[in-house]
């Protein structure tokens, strides 16, 4: 196991499945039982905001009641512990890597207990739920406010950062992500590009598969404090 200078990890909703929470293509699909035109599109949105919000109003109680999972402690822990730097992204609207201490965590698909006004802009803590009459605590005017969530159509959050850090990488790590949604999907088309070793943590292999260069396959509360723990103690040998 080599010692990386610079690690980016890409979590996709298969790391928070351990904690209980449903992915998105899986059999117990969030998508499943509400095709994702109706909820997840800025279209369905401009149409029935309504709608939209009683779906993430819904969710928002299973997704503050989980807990991370070995996974999400292992990253935390790889991110303290290790000497290179370790850059977390995530698709996921949970914060289960922050609440197992992860910090810098890079929501590119925004977070479930955020809201934005599209008024004024203001992005701030909305855990309790939003609806067509919610007022802008910023700029007063009601009925302007959204999810902080980036919906199908919409431009990805922090993106100048994700291509800064994926250019600087030498170790790529996807968790969990079935890698059918873009431009996501294509990151590890950039660390391969950048010369990064590339690995794949999933059940079985995806349609991305082609551009790793090891694929882990398990539960990655299984796999990733495993993974984290070969990472650390390279790192520890190399200092020796
Ligand atoms: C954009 C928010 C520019 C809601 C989400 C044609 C070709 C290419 C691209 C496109 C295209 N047509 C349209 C596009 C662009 C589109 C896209 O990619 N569409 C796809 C479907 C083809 N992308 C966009 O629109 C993005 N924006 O491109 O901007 C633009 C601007 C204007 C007009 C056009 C383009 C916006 C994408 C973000 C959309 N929002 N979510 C919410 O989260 O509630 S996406 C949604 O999918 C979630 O964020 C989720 O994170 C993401 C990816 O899903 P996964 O995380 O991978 O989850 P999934 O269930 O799929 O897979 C789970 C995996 O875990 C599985 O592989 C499973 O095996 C594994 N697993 C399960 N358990 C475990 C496990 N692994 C390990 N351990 C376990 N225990």
């Amino acid at each position: 196991m080599s010692v990386y200078r610079h690690i980016v990890v890409l979590t996709g909703a298969g790391i928070s499945a351990e904690s209980g929470l449903a992915t998105f293509r899986g059999a117990d699909g969030l998508w499943n039982n509400r095709p994702v035109e109706e909820v997840a599109t800025i279209e369905a949105f401009e149409r029935n905001p309504a709608y939209v919000h009683d779906f993430y109003n819904e969710l928002k109680p299973e997704v503050f009641k989980a807990r991370p999972n070995p996974a999400h402690l292992a990253l935390a822990k790889l991110q303290k512990e290790y000497p290179g730097h370790v850059c977390l992204i995530t698709q996921n609207v949970d914060t289960l890597h922050e609440k197992a201490g992860s910090i810098d965590v890079c929501h590119i698909h925004g977070r479930i207990d955020q809201a934005v006004c599209l008024n004024c802009g203001q992005i701030m803590e909305a855990t309790g739920d939003i609806d067509t009459q919610t007022a802008c605590p910023h700029c007063q005017v009601a009925g302007m406010m959204k999810p902080n969530i980036v919906f199908f159509g919409e431009n990805l959050l922090d993106m100048d950062n994700v291509e800064r850090q994926l250019h600087q990488c030498d170790l790529f790590l996807s968790i969990g992500t079935s890698g059918i949604v873009f431009p996501a999907a294509g990151f590890v088309q950039t660390a391969k590009y950048v010369g990064a070793e590339t690995y794949e943590f999933n059940l079985e292999p995806t349609s991305n598969n082609f551009y790793f260069d090891h694929h882990i396959m398990g539960p990655a509360g299984t796999t990733i404090p495993q993974f984290v723990d070969k990472l650390l103690q390279a790192a520890t040998e190399r200092k020796s």
